[in-house]
């Protein structure tokens, strides 16, 4: 797959087309038509928690969000390979690999309602928080895939970052190491077209970003990020060079935000509906619903009663996280030490006298 679809061949890598059929069968993965359903399920999920975490911003009661709509293939994918021992190093914007990882929805909850605990993820291991500080997370995961190698563990790192990221220099500094180092790390560039409001063509003068993983010798490949079966095989190749201490690997993940950049954003000002409307014929779900439908393996009827399903477990966490309760002034201030330095204490208790006051005046 990798020689075939090198970069430099300008051949995006995809298996099947826009209504679901298989055009490309040489490189259609062996999935059990189980996988392939709950892969589908799980794609519907985050889509569904995606529209409501939205709808729960615009009633005020979480304070933003970055949507993950268009996107869902990508760590769709990527959860079926993942294994509990691999790592999972993120953006902000793979709301599916958290989740099978092990985050909850409440926690994702609490994190954008401004709760620290909600990157705690208590019931999952090897997943660091979200990463806010573009590409940062890239040197993080690049370091963990060298002690991995070097202490011969049998683990992967997962990582993601967007378009954007791909202009700081935090990304070439993690590629060009994790390359020298031969680091088992996939990296996945979620190509969403836009960081914000910067389109893609002016992001960069290369030809795609898949083609610069020759400058750290390294595979690279451009995927269709709105195919299901492509971006599972690509991920599975990936995960598999990796493993076997071949070194990283470069995935483009070519897709689209069909959302807003977050909840405080407004797309309409920089891109036109015909735009939106011509991403709407990839819709990663649409077209793996197709390909289920062809099969019998799927109905519209069971996809009502799965949303139905879906939308109350959804809300069920959500308000369970808005009675999550205050969070002890304290807390605020003493996670980034393990003893509090002197200024911070008095930056503490100088607040905690503003409080009185305040409290005082209500
Ligand atoms: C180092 C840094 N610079 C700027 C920002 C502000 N910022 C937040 S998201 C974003 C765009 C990111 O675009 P991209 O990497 O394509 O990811 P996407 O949001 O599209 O998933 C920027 C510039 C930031 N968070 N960190």
């Amino acid at each position: 797959m990798f020689k075939e679809y090198e970069p430099i061949n300008k051949k995006m890598f995809q298996i099947i087309d826009n209504d679901g059929k298989i055009i490309n069968k040489k490189y259609m993965p062996e999935l059990s038509d189980e996988l392939i359903l709950k892969a589908y399920k799980d794609m519907l999920f985050a889509r569904t928690a995606d529209q409501m975490i939205v709808s729960y911003q615009r009633q005020g009661r979480i304070y933003t969000y970055p949507p993950n709509y268009g996107q869902e293939a990508i760590s769709g994918a990527v959860v079926q390979i993942m294994r509990d021992q691999d790592w999972l190093v993120p953006a902000f914007r793979e709301m599916g690999a958290y989740l099978a990882k092990g985050a909850s929805l409440k926690e994702i909850f609490l994190y954008f309602m401004g709760y620290e605990d909600g990157v705690n993820f208590k019931n999952a291991e090897n997943f660091l928080p979200y990463a806010v500080p573009i590409a940062s997370q890239l040197i993080h995961a690049a370091g963990i895939g060298y002690e991995i190698k070097y202490r011969k563990k049998d683990q992967v790192v997962f990582t993601f970052v967007g378009d954007g990221g791909t202009s700081e220099g935090d990304f070439h500094e993690a590629l060009n190491f994790a390359g020298v180092w031969k680091a088992p790390v996939v990296f996945i560039v979620q190509n969403n077209q836009y960081g914000i409001s910067t389109p893609f063509r002016v992001q960069t003068a290369s030809d795609g970003i898949a083609i610069k993983s020759y400058a750290y010798g390294i595979k690279g490949i451009q995927v269709d990020g709105n195919d299901f079966f492509a971006m599972y095989k690509a991920v599975k190749e990936s995960f598999e060079h990796a493993k076997a201490g071949e070194g990283p690997v470069l995935i483009e993940a070519v897709t689209y935000r069909k959302g807003a950049h977050t909840t405080s954003d407004d797309p309409t000002k920089y891109r036109t509906k015909e735009e939106e409307e011509s991403w709407d014929a990839k819709d990663p779900l649409k077209r793996l619903k197709a390909y289920l439908t062809s099969k019998k393996l799927y109905s519209e009827k069971e996809e009502e009663k799965l949303i139905e399903e879906f939308k109350k477990e959804i809300d069920r966490q959500f308000v369970e996280a808005e009675n999550y309760g205050e969070v002890a002034l304290e807390d605020v201030f003493k996670y980034t030490y393990a003893d509090m330095p002197t200024d911070l204490r008095e930056q503490m208790i100088e607040h905690e006298k503003f409080l009185q006051w305040k409290n005082a005046r209500n």
